[in-house]
């Protein structure tokens, strides 16, 4: 059912082989010259994977205006199409993450085939009780987990079992849960209280996880809530995960944090103590703003990779990071921007494990902060574009994902084939 004939894959992928091959083999020397085989670092790059957020092949939006593209997904089959594309070009993106009530569905073994034909399978599910579902009982105006009433927080628990029941068919192995609670006036919320309410609320989701379930938790400096919120940090989300038991672990989203913070060292502590549920990539500027990963700040990312790679490395028990992207794309083709991103992520990962880490374990010990700095540098500053496009060619993907998209008419097909809807639905946070 792929939606892009692999003979047109082959025919873009041809004009380019030749250049590939050179590339290749010289960064396969420049590599073996600091003592690294190409190869090995192929074979991870190529296991790796990051998966993609439903909501974002749609077009995202701004609190001021959403500006729909063309051929835009009007369900959650079109939305699984859209992953499908992306995972036939860029081949590092085998899982898609749903987000309910927004990928609702009739019939959730249609779905998982619809998936399996793609070569797709679904990562953690997302609960939202940030917004109202038509025909609630209950407004989440004033909070959902966290609500001071009663009856407002257990339909908010109804709605993440739920989610895991749903998750449970479509083979999902976590649930992701934001909440959107807290406060816009200094004195609204009684802080400890809240948070109180959050455990007492998450602590019945968490009971009725399946066995080999986890829990991720998801912090974020503030919005919708813009004087507290109640998961406001890594702290707060460190100390529900602890209370709530072993299956609870803290997601980070890069763009949850304040300006500046230094969060490869928020990933470190999280390794250290067990609680690094995962990731979702993006970039930003100011705040949440979901850019496209690494499209601000690459060394950031790769800073974030240096330490799971260390991790990784170092064998840390019980370390097994979930990686998804959470990106909203306003002024791009989301397909082309997804594409892009997971790339991106890839590279990081793989300009991570070029660091030389006995070097670099010599040059802490040793207190030798300016060769420490560059034998990072030295990794972030390789070239590695080659090696990916050999693992995609490999994967039967295209050696230029975004070249190969555009020769391919996709987008306008979908444009013809899918109408303009009123309300699409998701991506304006
Ligand atoms: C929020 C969070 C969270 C949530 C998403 C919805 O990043 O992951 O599910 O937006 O678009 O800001
Ligand atoms: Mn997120
Ligand atoms: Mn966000």
């Amino acid at each position: 059912m792929a939606r892009i004939p692999k003979s047109a894959i082959d025919a873009h992928n041809d004009g380019l082989l030749r250049h590939l091959a050179e590339d290749y083999g010289r960064l396969g020397e420049r590599l073996a010259r600091r003592n690294i085989d190409i190869e090995r670092v192929r074979e991870q790059v190529a296991r790796f994977g990051v998966a993609i957020p439903s909501w974002g092949v749609g077009t995202g939006g701004t609190r001021f205006a959403r500006f729909p593209g063309a051929g835009e997904p009007r369900h959650v089959f079109d939305k699984l199409e859209d992953c499908g594309v992306i995972q036939q070009l860029a081949r590092a993106t085998p899982k898609v993450s749903l987000h309910i009530p927004w990928d609702k569905c009739g019939d959730w073994s249609e779905l998982r085939q619809a998936a399996d034909a793609l070569g797709l399978s679904f990562d953690a599910i997302n609960s939202n009780t940030f917004s109202d579902q038509k025909g609630q009982a209950h407004s989440y105006k004033f909070g959902s987990l966290t609500h001071t009433d009663a009856a407002t927080r257990a339909q908010a628990v109804a709605h993440n079992l739920e989610c895991i029941e749903i998750g449970r068919k479509i083979g999902s192995k976590a649930i992701t849960v934001w909440v959107g609670d807290g406060s816009n006036f200094p004195g609204q919320q009684h802080f400890r209280r809240a948070f109180e309410r959050y455990l007492e609320s998450t602590r019945q989701i968490y009971a009725a996880l399946p066995g080999d379930w986890r829990m991720f938790l998801e912090h974020k400096i503030c919005e919708p809530a813009f004087y507290s919120t109640v998961i406001q940090d890594w702290g707060s989300s460190f100390l529900a995960a602890s209370a709530l038991g072993s299956k609870a672990q803290c997601l980070v989203d890069l763009g949850h944090h304040a300006p500046n913070v230094n969060i490869e060292l928020i990933v470190a502590r999280l390794v250290a103590a067990g609680k690094l549920a995962g990731f979702h990539f993006n970039d930003s500027k100011y705040g949440d703003d979901d850019l496209d990963a690494g499209s601000v700040a690459p060394y950031r990312l790769f800073l974030v990779f240096n330490e799971l790679v260390a991790a990784a490395h170092e064998k840390v028990a019980g370390f097994d990071p979930a990686y998804m992207l959470d990106q909203s794309h306003n002024v791009t083709d989301p397909i082309e921007s997804l594409m892009t991103s997971a790339a991106q992520v890839q590279r990081s990962y793989a300009q991570a494990l070029l660091v030389d880490r006995a070097a670099l374990d010599a040059a802490q010990e040793s207190n030798d902060a300016l060769m420490a700095s560059q034998l990072l540098k030295a990794a972030f500053q390789t070239d590695v574009d080659v090696l990916l496009q050999r693992v995609r060619l490999d994967a039967g993907g295209a050696i230029d994902p975004v070249g190969a998209y555009r020769a391919s008419g996709y987008r306008r097909q979908a444009a013809e084939e899918r109408p303009a809807v009123q309300e699409s639905g998701g991506g304006i946070v």
